[in-house]
């Protein structure tokens, strides 16, 4: 993007947003839930199709002028259904964002107090997955299924005998930090056998369902959720997939339940992103996030880490800091920051340590993918990471809660000076100066 007129009328977020635009170049983005939208799909989103105002559906608004939006509307539900394959299902394109499209499902099929059941949280669940702060934990009941405590990973049987314990009305899958394949099948049986209606966030993993290299819940599943800018590519938005019975609560869910006008500029983006997902070139981007997370699990291995579940099936892993000191997630956070090279804190499963002050790190390739790096990087990356976590994982967080942050920022003010994380530093902004990021035109 050119930004020529932005520069002249408001130099002071044009320089933001190149210093923010050199910052994810000279950086490593490894937070697995970002990524890069083409050009594409980001001149669309910043199309003249930001004025309109549609409220309501294709071929029913309560504005007019809408003759184009509705093809572009009805363009992007038949491109979705195609490219997940999702015959004999509805999909509504228009949901903000995931927390919003998650919510809209437990208003349009459940009251107020029903059981749901999902992953536990600090074993990979999402907020809007019935954390007690978020408005489903503080309006449904959740009912949580643990990963297993050995292995860290699903165990189908658990689910089934909570199930068949609770009955609840939604069983819910999908996850936010969990770092291994789903068997959307078996999860469908089990609500099936309890009258539940199945329910799967897929928003990390949407990706690489489409291009192939993860099972899909299509056909099994009632209801689809997914965020549309994580390995998928499109704008931050998301779309929600559900069986032709569940059509009429759910889109009355979305609009007028939730949500007014439509944001159809960022609907249009999503037509783009998903037309360019079903492209060969977009398997062979999947495929290699695999080969790229499997290959950066192993170097994070090799020098001595340890991560849930041991290793991974899809685009994320887990450092499990434990072993130095529980609660450093967020001096490593931090350390690695200082490097250039953006992860984010994470529970692990079991974690003595609240969400703001964890043990974990939670990292993935896709982004880097999208600048075309690959095994060899994902070899170098990991090496880089490791020097970090060993050196910062080791320190305590104080026990006194009203002392935490203050430590924080006492760590954070010497970090720049830090010898280690320069000479990282300077070695992450080599080897990442050498891979174009799509979408950034910075100035010569
Ligand atoms: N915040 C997203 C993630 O990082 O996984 C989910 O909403």
């Amino acid at each position: 993007m050119k930004y020529e007129a932005l520069k002249k009328e408001d130099p002071e977020i044009y320089g933001l947003i190149q210093k923010e635009a050199r910052r994810q170049k000279e950086g490593l983005e490894m937070i697995p839930s970002e990524n890069y939208a083409s050009s594409a799909v980001l001149e669309a989103m910043g199309s003249i199709l930001n004025v309109k105002y549609a409220e309501g559906y294709p071929g029913k608004r309560y504005y007019g002028g809408n003759i184009y939006i509705d093809e572009i509307e009805r363009l992007c539900q038949k491109r979705a259904l195609k490219a997940f394959g999702a015959e004999g299902y509805h999909v509504n394109v228009q949901p903000l964002s995931g927390s919003p499209a998650n919510l809209a499902v437990y208003f349009a099929l459940l009251t107020p107090g029903d059981t749901i059941m999902s992953l536990k949280l600090d074993h990979g669940g999402h907020l809007t997955h019935g954390s007690p702060t978020n408005f489903s934990g503080k309006n449904y009941n959740f009912v949580f299924y643990p990963v297993d405590p050995k292995l860290e990973t699903l165990d189908y049987d658990v689910i089934e005998k909570l199930a068949a314990e609770h009955k609840p009305k939604i069983i819910l899958s999908g996850y936010t930090a969990y770092p291994r394949s789903i068997d959307f099948e078996r999860i469908a049986k089990i609500a099936k056998q309890v009258g539940a209606i199945s329910m799967a966030d897929i928003s990390h993993i949407s990706g690489l369902i489409v291009g192939g290299v993860h099972s899909s819940p299509f056909p099994y599943t009632d209801v689809v959720m997914t965020t549309t800018h994580k390995t998928l590519r499109g704008p931050r938005a998301a779309m929600l997939f559900c069986r032709e019975e569940f059509k009429d609560q759910i889109d009355k869910a979305v609009f007028p339940g939730m949500q007014g006008g439509p944001h159809e500029h960022t609907i249009a983006g999503i037509a783009v992103a998903l037309r360019e997902a079903m492209t060969d070139g977009f398997k062979e981007y999947v495929a290699q996030i695999l080969k790229n997370a499997t290959t950066l699990a192993k170097s994070l291995q090799g020098q001595g880490l340890k991560l849930v579940t041991d290793g991974t099936d899809n685009h994320l892993m887990l450092i499990d800091l434990r072993p130095f000191a529980a609660g450093s997630g967020i001096f490593v956070e931090k350390a690695l920051e200082e490097a250039e090279i953006s992860v984010n804190k994470t529970t692990v499963p079991n974690d003595p340590m609240p969400p703001y002050y964890p043990s974990g790190i939670r990292l993935g390739p896709p982004a880097l993918t999208s600048r075309g790096m690959k095994e060899q990087e994902m070899e170098q990356a990991g090496k880089l990471i490791a020097r970090i976590v060993k050196e910062f994982a080791k320190i305590k967080l104080p026990e006194e809660k009203e002392k935490r942050a203050a430590s924080v920022k006492e760590f954070s003010a010497k970090l720049a000076d830090n010898s280690l994380i320069k000479e990282v530093k300077s070695q992450v902004i080599e080897l990442a100066s050498k891979f174009p990021v799509p979408g950034i035109d910075l100035p010569h």
